[in-house]
């Protein structure tokens, strides 16, 4: 019965995101995002009402953050970068010079305090103007991108040592664009593919511009966050089995597979599922574009690392529903239910299964070359309150889940928590709280609290030790 133990190479973090915590969402020249489009037009989308133009005022609390990583002893902070902020249009020929004061703010004070910044380059928040011209569905989105990226690696790269392209393609293209759950809410069933083609590829131009111009001189590492969470058969049947198969190729390998797999191409099963839809759809071509050789190749092995954001596992079963109207959602074609004894979170798609990252992490083992693994995100909703044992509870247990999930050969470089203090979470607004660190959003200063989750996770990093009881 020997104890597990995080090697003293293993590095924690916590996470934010610019959009859900920043606030000053009109000042200092910022550019208008999606977000702030889609909510101030459609506040009723929001639970409690509350959106990002607040938020937890990290524009003006940045002090207040960084003093807590240091409570917290983390060795790296995973936040990202609000491209309207920067770069107000969208395009480099339009700096905003106070709003990279802020970044550079946030990130000189990490590096006083020895905290090393990630940094994500793309959280969901694109320009208003950008998504005027189409957004990740316009093919030139890939260049505006690349640009973007071009101007923020040319200011930051030798103080940035950790990158993130892009913070879940999977979710972007097939939320926003398919689902209509994310901004800029469109739902036109051909659009989610090509957000997926443009996205990946903008990935890859991003990072190529990093190998070639930056790599050798300033040694960072460029990945990109997928949102993996796993996925399991409701039941053994041969059809929900099968079931099971199509859903995973069509939430995992369709986004992985390009980057990581021997083909490099999207998966054939995918392929083949959107063509024959596609055709008795009346569609004259399938509705997943085609990557040329030119483009599998500036994707194939276009990261240092894979970012896996992880929450909980799903149950999938047939549906036999079937809907003829063309969108992502249709294709893979299952319904999705939860483990009935898994615990409940305060979001109503979180459940607690740990043992789903284990099984997620062999699974990604075995089928993709991936260079080495960094959970990028990780983390359990609660209601207010500094009592959060069901947070404690659900870190412990998955954190022992990673620990034998790397005893058994998953190359796992770091771990990192959503989210380092309660914050907007997109429409649920302040209703679901994912901090370790609660926020008081009614008082004047967005005032911070530790919660007992945040003592235990400085109790872990210390230690390197899960413990069980507390
Ligand atoms: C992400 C997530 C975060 C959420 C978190 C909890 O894509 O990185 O959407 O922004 O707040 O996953 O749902």
């Amino acid at each position: 019965n020997r104890q597990r133990k995080f090697s003293n190479d293993f590095k924690f973090g916590v996470s934010t995101s610019a959009y859900q915590v920043e606030g000053a969402w009109n000042v200092d020249g910022k550019g208008e995002s999606i977000w702030d489009r889609y909510f101030h037009d459609n506040p009723k989308v929001i639970t409690d009402g509350r959106n990002g133009d607040e938020a937890c005022d990290s524009y003006y609390y940045y002090k207040r953050d960084v003093e807590m990583l240091r409570e917290l002893g983390v060795d790296y902070y995973r936040f990202s970068i609000s491209w309207p902020r920067v770069l107000p249009s969208g395009f480099p020929n339009e700096q905003n010079k106070l709003g990279f004061q802020y970044y550079d703010n946030l990130i000189d004070e990490l590096l006083k305090y020895n905290i090393t910044p990630m940094v994500t380059l793309y959280h969901f928040d694109l320009p208003q103007k950008l998504q005027d011209l189409g957004g990740w569905v316009n093919p030139l989105s890939v260049d505006w991108f690349e640009d973007y990226a071009k101007v923020v690696f040319d200011k930051y790269t030798s103080k940035v040592k950790y990158w993130i392209t892009v913070n879940q393609p999977n979710s972007i293209c097939t939320s926003a664009y398919g689902e209509a759950a994310m901004a800029p809410v469109l739902n036109k069933g051909v659009s989610e593919y090509e957000c997926t083609k443009n996205v990946l590829l903008a990935h890859a131009k991003a990072y190529r511009l990093y190998e070639k111009e930056y790599k050798n001189k300033y040694k960072g590492s460029v990945g990109i966050s997928m949102s993996l969470n796993w996925a399991d058969p409701a039941d053994n049947s041969t059809e929900n089995v099968e079931a099971t198969e199509v859903f995973r190729g069509f939430n995992i390998d369709l986004f992985l597979n390009p980057i990581w797999s021997k083909t490099g191409d999207f998966p054939s099963t995918v392929k083949k599922i959107v063509a024959k839809k596609s055709k008795q759809q009346g569609f004259s071509e399938s509705r997943l574009p085609v990557l040329s050789p030119k483009e599998i190749k500036l994707l194939r092995g276009s990261a240092d690392f894979l970012g896996i954001n992880h929450y909980t596992t799903v149950l999938v079963k047939t549906s036999d529903e079937d809907v003829q109207s063309p969108s992502f959602v249709n294709d893979v074609g299952v319904e999705i239910v939860l483990g009935d004894k898994w615990k409940q979170s305060q979001s109503a798609w979180l459940r607690s299964a740990p043992y789903g990252l284990y099984k997620l992490s062999i699974y990604l083992n075995q089928n993709y070359d991936y260079p080495t693994i960094f959970i990028t995100e990780h983390g359990w909703s609660t209601k207010p309150g500094l009592r959060d044992r069901s947070r404690v509870e659900n870190m412990r247990q998955y954190l022992n889940a990673l620990l034998l999930a790397i005893e058994d050969g998953t190359n796992v470089k770091g771990y990192t928590v959503w989210s380092l203090m309660d914050n907007v979470e997109w429409q649920a607004g302040t209703s679901e709280r994912f901090g370790l660190y609660e926020v008081d959003f009614e008082s004047k200063d967005k005032k911070r609290t530790a919660r007992m989750s945040a003592l235990v996770y400085k109790r872990i990093i210390d230690t390197r030790i899960v413990e069980e009881d507390w």
